[in-house]
């Protein structure tokens, strides 16, 4: 049965980026799919211990949540570190992966910088749990944004160790699920989780730099649109936003090599709900003086009401804070019982 799992850091403001690689992925798939989403708010310990707004923080991601339209009732919303089982699991991972592996990841090098020494180890094994969160639900589906495709490729490889050195267990317990592995069936406990990155901007760039993802961690708030940004903000940071001097082209071909113009366009495209050659029908030879205010309205038109929403919901910490346990305790169940049959396959004796 296919199962959805996806979560988002409390870091910070969530921006364009989060928005169209994970948000709106989020609340698409909910009409097809059982959906679990989450606020890793231990995720958020590795790039700094102590927050004075980790609460705040999380309790704000839940509120773009649901503003974005997650349903609660019908999916799951909770976090993470009301959970215990995903820090459990991530034990277990930490013990199957191999240091190797983390120390290729590129986010890891990115953030670890030149002192890697000095890194937490927390921010090491990142990947370890994030391959928990996924797979303590054995969910087969990961909607993210193109730079984590280095991380769920892990999480396949941590699930195909797990599964291979457990093989004969695993089988003995009757604890194996059939999957396909290319043109092979094979059995296994835990999926082989395919992430969903498609659509027409698998990375949203800065808008200041074209080349550099659009990031809550960036100094320069010109760099993203926030989705609690005002109108004028919005329609401001559009404006001063880097493009080449030449006109939109007619085709798709023609954005090849001109990165702040495929930017822009895939935005309005992820933003409309049509393709980057339908925009280009449109806007194709006029000026970026004509695109952006065009682009900028319908960012206002998607976002304004998200925001609005958002306000609403935050004024009501209790409520949020509900929601959250009401999910937390549903994913819990289904977490434990995975984790009981993990122990059982491990050797560990259950409570
Ligand atoms: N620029 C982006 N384009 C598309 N998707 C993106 N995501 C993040 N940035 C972009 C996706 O958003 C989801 C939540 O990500 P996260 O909570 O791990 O946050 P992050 O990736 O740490 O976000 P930032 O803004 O990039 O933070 P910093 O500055 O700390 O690195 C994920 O699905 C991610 O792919």
């Amino acid at each position: 049965k296919e199962l959805v799992f996806s979560g988002v850091q409390p870091t910070g403001n969530l921006h364009l980026g989060n928005y169209l690689g994970a948000l709106q992925k989020f609340v698409a798939l909910q009409e097809s799919h059982e959906c679990i989403y989450c606020v890793v708010d231990l995720h958020s310990l590795t790039a700094t211990l102590v927050h004075d707004d980790l609460a705040e923080q999380t309790r704000s991601i839940t509120a773009a949540f649901l503003a974005s339209g997650i349903d609660p009732k019908k999916h799951i919303v909770f976090n993470q570190s009301q959970v215990m089982q995903h820090a459990e699991l991530a034990w277990v991972f930490n013990c199957v992966a191999r240091i190797g592996w983390m120390n290729r990841m590129t986010q890891f090098k990115d953030k670890a910088g030149k002192d890697r020494e000095n890194a937490s180890l927390g921010l090491l094994a990142y990947p370890s749990l994030m391959a928990a969160d996924i797979l303590v639900y054995r969910a087969t589906h990961v909607p993210v944004g193109d730079d984590q495709k280095q991380h769920l490729e892990l999480t396949r490889d941590i699930a195909q160790k797990f599964n291979n050195d457990f093989s004969g267990r695993i089988a003995a317990l009757g604890h194996g699920i059939d999957m396909q592995v290319g043109e092979e069936k094979v059995s296994g406990f835990f999926p082989l989780t395919e992430p969903l990155i498609e659509g027409p901007v698998t990375r949203v760039m800065s808008l200041r730099d074209g080349s550099k993802k659009m990031s809550k961690s960036d100094p320069s708030d010109l760099s993203r649109i926030n989705l609690t940004d005002d109108a004028d903000a919005i329609s401001r940071k559009i404006k001063k936003a880097k493009t080449d001097p030449e006109a939109l082209p007619s085709e798709v071909a023609g954005l090849e090599g001109r990165p702040e113009a495929q930017n822009l366009v895939g935005i309005y495209s992820a933003l409309a709900g049509v393709t980057r050659a339908e925009v280009l029908a449109d806007f194709g030879g006029r000026q970026f003086s004509d695109f952006k205010p065009a682009l900028a309205e319908l960012a206002v038109e998607k976002l304004s009401p998200i925001a609005g929403e958002m306000r609403r919901i935050s004024a009501d910490p209790a409520y949020i804070d509900g929601v959250l346990r009401d999910g937390a305790g549903r994913a819990r169940e289904k977490a434990e019982a995975t984790m009981k049959m993990v122990r059982e396959i491990i050797g560990l004796i259950n409570g």
